[in-house]
């Protein structure tokens, strides 16, 4: 995984847009954001142990790609890319592939995660987020949840929102 600012330029957002800046694992984890590796032969292991530990039960595969998606691709691309929260922890795990995860830091700049193969994150609710493809199109990916898939995204803004307000507490004293 690779963590840096967003360039902040709006050209093709599949395109890396590293500032350069990067950005250390202890701060992405002060965001409430946790970021593991999971590769090998124990890969699945590891992954099912901490689903278990979080209590997450169930678990689905999507592959997005033109080839698996065909011509809703595009659009699903952009509205993956729509920032939003949800009220429960968002937890994906890259079988293959690529893609980009970018969070709001505390001072509401864009912080983007590369993620390919053997990454696992875990973004916790009420954090404004937004997701993508990279320029090579493919991600197949875990999605891990409790008892039935809550991710349904809330829009930005939703700052009343008392998952959002939680989550805003919760990093205070970081
Ligand atoms: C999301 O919530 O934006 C997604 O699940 C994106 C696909 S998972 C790589
Ligand atoms: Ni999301």
């Amino acid at each position: 995984m690779k963590v840096y600012y967003h360039d902040n330029t709006t050209e093709d957002q599949r395109l890396d847009h590293d500032s350069g800046i990067e950005v250390q694992t202890d701060a992405i984890n002060k965001l409430g954001v946790l970021a593991y590796k999971f590769s090998g032969p124990t890969a699945l292991e590891n992954v099912n142990a901490l689903a278990k530990a979080r209590d997450y039960k169930n678990q689905d595969v999507i592959t997005i790609s033109p080839a698996s998606m065909g011509d809703v691709y595009e659009e699903k691309v952009k509205t993956f890319y729509k920032e939003h929260l949800h009220e429960d922890e968002e937890i994906r795990y890259v079988v293959e592939g690529e893609g980009f995860f970018d969070v709001r830091d505390a001072e509401d700049r864009w912080v983007r995660l590369k993620l390919d193969a053997g990454d696992l994150i875990i973004l916790p609710a009420g954090i404004y987020h937004r997701f993508s493809t990279t320029s090579s199109d493919y991600i197949k990916a875990m999605r891990l949840f409790k008892d039935e898939p809550k991710w349904t995204p809330l829009p930005r803004p939703c700052d009343d929102n008392q998952y959002r307000l939680d989550y805003l507490q919760s990093i205070k004293a970081n």
